[in-house]
């Protein structure tokens, strides 16, 4: 299982909780051991994701802003007049703020987030700044098919953006699924922006998930707390350490809780074994070229139509379209 959206800040309801807890149990007692990264995302761990973006190796969210500042006036031009906008997994519209500002008329706006409440709060605040616009937030896992509002659905055509490299914690093979499954969401003709975190100098890579100021650790041990809060664990914090480093052969960022000791921790009632140096697989980041997310999503039914970077080229702002039904 892979990141999809921002899950829920605050309590979490009861189907949640259950899927928490088998999903923690089951991820513990695998070998290796892992976690699925997209429970990192609570109250605090959403608020620890926005220190990350702001810290000054964690280059990707100020690399994709400046891309779009620089070059929104081009991306719009994919964005065909009375088009519907969908983002997928919209979390905060900060992006999509500064593309909607350089947009013709749309139909609608759809940000689609698992978080209902998030985007309910987002569409609140976005209304007033863009009179005229229909924000029409939809509650649904992006990885899964789900309906659109009416006048999303009967706009002439369908535009997908997905920033944040977020496609980058799917496993390629979830990634191609995904790619698939918002072709059949926006259906023939449609357009999709992504967001890609491109293959770098692996120093830079390696900076940008292990800061000086510790807090992607924080980050990654968060996930330890929120275990200890919600299924009764027993971690003791100080026992597990942060460990993060780029995996040249499967370019990805490789995130780890590592044991420091041989030890016994409860966790909603059951015992789970750890050896002196065995790691709990958090996240991984996976790191594309141009080329190889091209080729991703040509399997999946995209052509390749345009592509934006940074001077440095860390970081890309993809976009791909679905021919039209003939
Ligand atoms: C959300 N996602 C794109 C981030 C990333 O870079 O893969 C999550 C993250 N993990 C550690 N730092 C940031």
């Amino acid at each position: 299982m892979v990141a999809l959206a921002r899950s829920p800040r605050g309590q979490p309801n009861f189907e949640d909780a259950s899927a928490f807890r088998a999903d923690v149990l089951a991820g513990l007692r695998a070998a290796p051991k892992r976690l699925p990264p997209k429970y990192f995302y609570d109250g605090v761990g959403s608020l620890l994701f926005e220190r990350i973006t702001e810290l000054p190796e964690y280059y990707p969210t100020r690399c994709e802003m400046q891309i779009l500042r620089k070059h929104a006036p081009d991306i719009a031009k994919l964005v065909p007049q009375g088009a519907a906008l969908v983002e997928f997994g919209s979390g905060s519209s900060k992006k999509a703020r500064i593309l909607l500002r350089a947009l013709r008329p749309l139909a609608a706006y759809v940000p689609v987030d698992i978080c209902g409440e998030m985007i309910e709060q987002e569409a609140l605040e976005l209304r007033p700044d863009f009179r005229g616009l229909k924000v029409l937030p939809v509650t649904a896992d992006i990885t899964q098919n789900f309906p659109l509002p009416q006048p999303a659905r009967a706009a002439p055509v369908r535009v997908g953006f997905f920033p944040g490299s977020t496609i980058g914690n799917f496993e390629p093979h979830e990634a191609a699924a995904f790619l698939r499954n918002a072709g059949c969401i926006l259906g023939a003709g449609a357009t999709l922006i992504v967001g890609v975190d491109l293959i770098k100098p692996v120093e830079v890579l390696n900076a940008a998930y292990n800061d000086a100021a510790g807090i992607t650790a924080k980050f990654n041990l968060n996930l330890l707390v929120r275990i200890n809060r919600e299924l009764g664990g027993t971690f003791k914090l100080d026992t597990f350490e942060h460990h993060a480093f780029y995996n040249r052969e499967r370019h990805r960022i490789e995130m780890h809780l590592a044991s420091l000791k041989r030890q016994k921790v409860k966790v909603a009632g059951e015992t789970i074994d750890f050896r002196a140096g065995e790691t709990i697989h958090t996240e991984n980041s996976y790191k594309y070229s141009i080329e190889s997310l091209g080729a991703l999503a040509r399997g999946a039914g995209w052509q390749p139509a345009a592509v934006w970077t940074d001077e440095r080229q860390y970081f890309s702002i993809q976009a791909f379209t679905l021919a039209a039904q003939s």
